[in-house]
């Protein structure tokens, strides 16, 4: 076993207290203005700009840092096309036979049913995979660890850096996935975890009118200060 070597923590900011309030407010009212949407303009975003996003995705916390996670960002127009069809295909099993009427009644405020189009619209598709283990170039595997959490940490740091650019986001998770895989040529210890599809907002888009559950209905807290 090798020695764990630690170094110090650097750079790390601290704030008084006030400022500290002042961040966590201006913080709260930006991302309070992200809002999922569904339909896209085609305009394209720089791919420099989405390489700096996902290299902040890859500073999330993981099991053991392990970071079992690779994303595949897709701008091609055939292969989106390719998406499109194969997520179609999934979605119009789900909503005519998969989905209970009990998902289908809480889907209905969204106004989802099976037609796609922002898989095409969108000059991206983010597709996030999850590696349940790493496969080593000799063939070895090593195992990862909290792979759900670690992922889906990961896509909120993603959802979040996108949001911070001006760019917005759907979360679109076709059940099964596994024409990812098979599309994108990805390997067997990596399944897809979701798709972001990620770009502007179509001109006039409009978003369904929902609220977020207040601070006393998600926060308890427990102790003095
Ligand atoms: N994947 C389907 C259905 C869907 C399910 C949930 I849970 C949502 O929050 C939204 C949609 C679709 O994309 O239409």
């Amino acid at each position: 076993m090798s020695k764990p070597k630690f170094i110090p923590l650097k750079p790390y900011v601290k704030y008084s207290e006030k400022i500290m309030l002042e961040r966590a407010t201006s913080f709260y009212d930006s991302i309070r203005s992200r809002r999922t949407i569904r339909e896209f303009s085609s305009r394209s975003v720089p791919r420099d700009v989405i390489a700096k996003c996902i290299q902040a995705a890859g500073t999330a916390p993981s099991g053991a840092n392990h970071q079992p996670w690779h994303f595949v960002a897709v701008s091609d127009p055939s292969i989106k096309k390719r998406f499109r069809v194969a997520a179609e295909k999934e979605e119009r099993e789900f909503y005519n036979n998969r989905a209970s009427q009990e998902w289908k009644d809480a889907l209905v405020h969204l106004g989802t049913d099976e037609h796609k189009p922002f898989l095409e619209d969108a000059p991206w598709l983010i597709v996030v995979f999850a590696q349940s283990f790493e496969l080593k170039d000799d063939g070895t595997k090593v195992k990862n660890y909290y792979v759900q959490e670690s992922v889906g940490l990961a896509t909120g740091f993603l959802i979040n850096a996108l949001h911070h650019v001006g760019l917005a986001t759907l979360t679109h998770t076709p059940s099964p996935m596994g024409f990812a895989n098979e599309i994108l040529n990805r390997p067997k210890n990596e399944r897809a975890f979701l798709i972001l599809v990620t770009g502007y907002p179509a001109d006039d888009v409009k978003v369904p009118d929902l609220t977020k559950k207040p601070l006393d209905e998600i926060a308890t807290f427990s102790g003095p200060l």
